[in-house]
């Protein structure tokens, strides 16, 4: 018997699907337009979570081009199949022309590689897919309503899927809008068969404060569903804005090989206020069975702190967890690179990266000169440690970074024979200086974020001076409750050269990611 605190995958984990495959576990999470896409995270006891793998890994398998924050990949499904892993997805936000929509992959192996995409003809988001014990495979998935009765009324479709062709065939299936009559926002559909009935579990509500999960049942898969006198099946909202965790749905199921049942799904835990900064994270509850339908934290009713699980022997370890402290080295997995691999911007160098500065900024809807990490603790600090010869009009820094609009970057430039550091704070397209300072040129820079709960401090120092504090910005500002999206926040190293050609190279020689708590 081991616990595990909760949430499991700390930081940006939203939108969580789980498969088991004999004792092992895996589960992808959304990536929006980071990249490597979709993490396969591997588990063999529910508690420890490794990364092992990326869905989208290799250049050319998506395009990204064009595709603005909080667009890029949402809410996948993995399922395993006679002997192949199976991923769903959308890839959302694609300029006109671009491939984009529902498209379907396949591994034999999920560290992969995963196969090209196979698209799909079907409009919405959040797809699942279902293999019946006949041998017939059901794709489902929610878009908005064709013919809506009220405001963000989506609608669950189910259709079958030639296992020959991979596509789409028969006709389709509408067959849920939410357990209440006039919810918004049913999405995130899955089905399951249990005990020889199907079942359609789904989140409605918007994936924020009043985000539920509700579930339906049927004989025949293609419905008529009917939902439980119980729904929502789980629920924060009744917790109010004061709960320390807020916005609990979205969740996906999984029966262990003892055959008790679990369930992953996203939430929130808040600080600063009504904030949450971290972003939506993965959190583990257990479940039972009772009169037919399945009851989430039975005798607790919430997304419990600390989740018990029998058959897991060691404690909890592992690197996404939150437990690793430290340099990270190039080729962790943490490492994102936004709307490109990180390996397409950078070259692995030493504990660091060699980062060709590049034309694009942080504000640019394209591939800046970026390498970030989930910020995935209240309180952590980030260190670069960076050399660099600059040139007129170019800037290296270190950034915290919900979007290219609303992001804090700490930008050292060239100012005659010294440096200038600056911390600004891009808001809504806007910039604003928080803060300035004159350096002297000629030393490696260290350039460091230290996340004090909501309290964003940007430092710098160079050579072997001791850090100053250029500005403070607060994550209150960049969360999603201030700027909407999708996405909790980044902390990252960059450099661009503002529009201009260039040949400069900023030599990351290090960076460390340490929680302080
Ligand atoms: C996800 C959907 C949602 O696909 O947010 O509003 C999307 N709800 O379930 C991105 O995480």
């Amino acid at each position: 018997m081991s616990t595990v605190k909760n949430p499991i995958l700390p930081g940006c984990y939203p939108d969580p699907s789980i498969c088991r495959v004999g004792d092992d576990y895996y589960l992808v999470t959304s990536t929006f337009e980071y990249l490597p896409g979709l993490p396969v995270l591997h588990s063999r006891d529910l508690v420890t979570w490794e990364t092992i793998g990326h869905v989208v890994d290799r250049p050319g398998q998506l395009d990204y081009a064009g595709i603005e924050s909080s667009g890029g990949l949402y809410a996948p499904t993995i399922r395993h199949h006679d002997g192949l892993f199976w991923v769903i997805c959308t890839l959302v936000g694609q300029p006109q022309g671009n491939p984009g929509g529902n498209f379907l992959m396949t591994a034999t192996d999920p560290a992969g590689p995963w196969s090209d995409p196979m698209w799909l003809d079907a409009d919405g988001i959040d797809p699942s897919i279902f293999f019946d014990d006949d041998g017939r495979i059901w794709v489902h998935g929610t878009r908005l309503a064709l013919e809506p009765e009220w405001f963000h009324q989506t609608e669950v479709w189910i259709r079958e899927l030639d296992p020959e062709t991979k596509k789409l065939t028969g006709p389709e299936h509408v067959v849920w809008s939410g357990a209440v009559k006039g919810a918004v926002w049913a999405e995130a559909p899955h089905l399951y068969k249990v005990d020889g009935t199907y079942y359609l579990m789904a989140a409605e509500a918007g994936t924020e404060f009043h985000h539920a999960e509700s579930i339906a049942q049927a004989d025949v898969v293609t419905g008529p569903y009917t939902g439980t006198r119980g729904n929502p099946i789980l629920t924060h909202r009744h917790l109010g804005r004061q709960h320390p965790v807020v916005g609990a749905g979205h969740a996906d199921l999984v029966e262990a090989a003892d055959g008790s049942w679990w369930a992953v799904l996203l939430a929130m835990r808040t600080y600063g206020g009504y904030h949450y900064p971290l972003g939506r994270e993965t959190f583990l509850v257990p479940v039972v069975w009772e009169d037919g339908w399945p009851v989430f934290a039975p005798g607790v009713g919430k997304v419990p702190d600390e989740v018990e699980v029998p058959f897991a022997t060691g404690p909890a370890s592992g690197l996404v967890q939150g437990l690793a402290s430290g340099t990270v080295p190039a080729d962790d997995p943490r490492w994102t690179a936004v709307r490109a691999l990180p390996a397409q911007v950078a070259t692995a160098a030493g504990e660091g990266w060699d980062l060709p500065l590049r034309p694009a900024t942080l504000a640019d809807v394209d591939v800046p000169a970026f390498l970030g990490l989930r910020l995935q603790h209240q309180d952590a600090d980030l260190v670069a440690r960076v050399a660099v010869d600059l040139a007129d009009g170019e800037e290296v820094g270190v950034a915290v970074r919900q979007s290219e609009k609303d992001h804090v970057r700490l930008a050292v430039t060239p100012d005659g024979d010294a440096l200038r550091a600056r911390v600004v704070h891009r808001q809504r397209g806007e910039d604003r200086v928080l803060g300035e300072a004159t350096l002297a040129a000629g030393a490696p820079l260290t350039l460091s974020v230290r996340a004090r709960g909501v309290d964003l401090e940007l430092l710098v120092a160079t050579g072997d001076s001791e850090p100053v504090v250029v500005g403070t910005a607060l994550a209150t500002d960049l969360d999603t409750v201030a700027t909407g999206g999708f996405l909790g926040l980044w902390l990252g190293v960059y450099g661009t050269s503002n529009g201009a050609a260039t040949s400069t190279v900023a030599h990351v020689e290090r960076v460390d990611y340490v929680p302080t708590v």
